[in-house]
């Protein structure tokens, strides 16, 4: 099986995304678990890209190509994410404004569907009064916060604090690369969580 893992990533890296595509079905059909594929293969790939992006041995056409593969992997995975059980509650999920990352927030869509939460997902780069908004008119029982950039990140205290005008009740969650339990609990979120599989096991946590 490590063979498949090491070739998913590698796909991944250089943007095959056939290839990638084909790998994850295979690592699928020979038992892999969904979660293996993502934690031991997808995500080291996406950091390692990230590192050599970092170090300026990668450049913004390279992570473009390698997000591309890394979500058509994703599209494949998704089916095996979700789960049978629904009625968990209703989830508003967007990435706060000023940033464009996707990957992350659509996993935790996807592990939140699985976990048989129904989401409303904004998008990305969403400007506060929208989710402000978007909040009034679905009542969802989490809101959910993502964030990849440290500047995009103080965005968050501003979303919360909005939202909770409108509703001083409103449950609120945030994750993405920089985020911490602390930066979470300083910007009077409820919940924190560091990956997308800990992300649905939290939002069950906070409606119990
Ligand atoms: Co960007 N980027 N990027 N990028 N990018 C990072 C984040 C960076 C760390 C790369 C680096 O320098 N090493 C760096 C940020 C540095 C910082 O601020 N700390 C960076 C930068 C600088 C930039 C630009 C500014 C580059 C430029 O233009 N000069 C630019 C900003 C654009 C913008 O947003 N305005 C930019 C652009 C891009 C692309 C468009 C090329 C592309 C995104 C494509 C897309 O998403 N559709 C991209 C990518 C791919 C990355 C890296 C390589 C990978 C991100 C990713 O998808 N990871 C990233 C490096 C890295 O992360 N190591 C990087 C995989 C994904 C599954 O993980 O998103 O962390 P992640 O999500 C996890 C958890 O964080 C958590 O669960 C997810 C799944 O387990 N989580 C939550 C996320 N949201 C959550 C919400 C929750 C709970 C958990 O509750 C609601």
């Amino acid at each position: 099986m490590q063979d498949i893992l090491d070739g998913i990533k590698r796909a991944i890296l250089v943007g095959e995304e056939e290839e990638t595509k084909k790998l994850v079905a295979d690592g699928l059909e020979k038992g892999l678990e969904p979660r293996r594929i993502m934690e031991e293969a997808m995500m080291p790939a996406m950091e390692d890209i990230g590192e050599r992006f970092s170090s300026g041995e990668a450049f913004i056409p390279e992570l473009i190509v390698a997000a591309e593969a890394m979500r058509q992997g994703m599209e494949v995975l998704k089916p095996h994410l979700a789960g049978a059980e629904r009625g968990s509650g209703l989830v508003l999920l967007g990435t706060v404004h000023g940033d464009i990352h996707s990957i992350g927030k659509n996993l935790v869509r996807m592990c939140m569907e699985g976990a048989g939460f129904e989401v409303v997902d904004i998008g990305e780069d969403v400007k506060t009064e929208k989710f402000v908004e978007a909040f009034r008119e679905h009542r969802p029982d989490i809101l959910g916060l993502s964030a990849l950039l440290s500047s995009t990140m103080q965005r968050i205290p501003e979303v919360v604090e909005a939202v909770r005008a409108e509703d001083k009740n409103a449950v609120i969650m945030v994750g993405g690369a920089p985020v911490t339990q602390d930066f979470a609990d300083r910007s009077g979120a409820d919940g924190y969580a560091p990956n997308a599989f800990e992300a649905a096991r939290k939002a069950k946590e906070l409606l119990n």
